[in-house]
């Protein structure tokens, strides 16, 4: 079976026309595409690094502001002096994109520009039949970045392409456990959908890159598949501080599989432990009260479990598995009426656990939140670095 098209759409700068872009994105999952989507007022640099660190096949961008032709052609540009220009870019922009301005757009190096009144199913159609076909041979990766993107993507490969034919047995041989150089340390959130999982953890990257002038951090990021087979990876378009050329983000889709993770994420991880980064963060999908997304592939170092006043009543926290496993509760969104509420009950829940777990009430979506900064003290403070240091020797 052959892996979904992945593709990139985002608004350019200085637009927020991002009404047409969200119908189009719907479609194009509806019909199997993986579509990672950026966002709307985003900059060429943006754009461009995070069509390599996804390494997709394509750009598809939707453009209201009049400044398209500049725009797109600075796309194409920058990803020829990237060294890969066999990332594509297409787009539109209804009544503000005159054909003129197309031909201009197509001799600079565009694609396709889609006008007014074409329909949905035309879009799809020309994504599949001009995206969806094999690479032909690359050239040669001109970045350390653009390595790890396309091992990345071998890696989905292998797992997109043999999903239905290998047993668990012969996956957990094909897995990459060689692990033994990784320079990571590997911190997993997990948590329900919308509990602020990425908000969170952009504002700790934020704190990371500010503490550490040199330092890099990857983000390893789920988002769930529907059915189709399409998804749509949308956590890059809550990540504003993670735009950033020391962030390298990946984003992937479940591909069918249940729990949280994807086929693939062990030996996406496994790669990405060991390829020079300080941090290495993975996000889940929204976990249901059963998960336990970490437990056995081994290679998360810490794991933080986010949650939102609203899970219910005290019943509902007994059935959370994970308030057993977290080694950090957060519990966010702490402006909410009942997040007093929520910390004292879930504090008792964790007490029955009689192990050193830490609870922690943030803010997310507020800077400078000192919750935040206490959550990133205990995640890369000294605390941690020496229990990690105590695990290593171990
Ligand atoms: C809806 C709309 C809004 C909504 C936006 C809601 C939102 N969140 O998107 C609101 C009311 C908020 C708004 C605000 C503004 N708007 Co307005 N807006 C429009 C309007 C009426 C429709 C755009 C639209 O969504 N169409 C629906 C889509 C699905 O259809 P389509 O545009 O025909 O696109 C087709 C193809 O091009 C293709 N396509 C489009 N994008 C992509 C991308 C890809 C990847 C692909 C494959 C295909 C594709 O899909 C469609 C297929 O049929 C246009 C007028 C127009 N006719 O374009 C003005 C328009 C774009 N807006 C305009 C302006 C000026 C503004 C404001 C500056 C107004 C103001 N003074 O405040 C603000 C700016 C907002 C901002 N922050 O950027 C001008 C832009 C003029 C220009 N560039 O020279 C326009 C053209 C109206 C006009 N005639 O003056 N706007
Ligand atoms: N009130 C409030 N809202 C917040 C806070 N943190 C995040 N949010 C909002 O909650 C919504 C979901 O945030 P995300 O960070 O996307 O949540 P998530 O857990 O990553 O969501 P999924 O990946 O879809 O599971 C967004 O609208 C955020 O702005 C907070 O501390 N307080
Ligand atoms: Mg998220």
């Amino acid at each position: 079976m052959a892996s979904p098209i992945r593709i990139l759409t985002a608004v350019p700068i200085c637009d927020g026309h991002d009404s047409a872009i969200n119908t189009i994105n719907l479609e194009f999952i509806r019909h199997g595409i993986e579509v990672i989507y950026l966002g709307y007022h985003r900059s060429v640099g943006d754009i461009v690094r995070a069509a390599i660190q996804e390494d997709v096949r394509a750009i598809g961008i939707s453009s209201y502001n009049g400044g398209h032709i500049e725009f797109f052609a600075e796309v194409v540009d920058l990803l020829r002096k990237r060294g890969v220009s066999d990332i594509k870019v297409f787009g539109g922009g209804g009544g503000t994109i005159t054909h003129e301005d197309a031909a201009a757009m197509r001799r600079k190096g565009v694609d396709q520009i889609f006008f007014a009144g074409t329909s949905l199913v035309e879009m799809t159609d020309y994504v599949r039949k001009n995206y969806g076909k094999q690479r032909m041979k690359r050239a040669p990766a001109k970045s350390p970045d653009i390595e790890l993107a396309r091992k990345l993507t071998e890696i989905e490969d292998k797992y997109g392409n043999t999903k239905s034919s290998m047993s668990k047995r012969q996956r957990r041989k094909h897995r990459t456990s060689n692990i033994e150089h990784r320079t990571a340390r590997v911190v997993g959130f997990t948590g329900p959908g919308g509990a602020g999982k990425t908000t969170l953890i952009d504002e700790l990257v934020l704190r990371f890159l500010n503490q550490n002038p040199k330092g890099r951090i990857a983000i390893l990021s789920h988002d769930p598949s529907v059915v189709g087979e399409g998804a749509l990876l949308g956590d890059r378009a809550t990540m504003i501080n993670s735009q950033d050329d020391r962030v390298f983000m990946r984003s992937m889709a479940t591909r069918g599989q249940a729990g949280g993770l994807s086929p693939a994420t062990h030996d996406c991880l496994a790669l990405l432990a060991q390829s020079n980064f300080d941090y290495v963060i993975i996000e889940t999908v929204g976990t249901g009260q059963e998960a336990m997304p970490f437990r056995k592939n081994g290679i998360v170092d810490l794991t933080v479990l986010v949650m939102n006043p609203d899970y219910g009543s005290r019943l509902q926290l007994q059935k959370i598995v994970m308030l057993d496993l977290a080694d950090i509760v957060v519990v966010n969104k702490s402006d909410l009426q009942r997040a007093r509420t929520a910390h004292s009950e879930i504090e008792q829940r964790l007490e029955q656990n009689r192990r050193d777990q830490r609870l922690i009430d943030t803010v997310a979506k507020r800077h400078r939140d000192p919750g935040v900064d206490r959550l990133f003290d205990l995640i890369c403070g000294s605390e941690q670095s020496q229990r990690g240091k105590a695990r290593n020797k171990s």
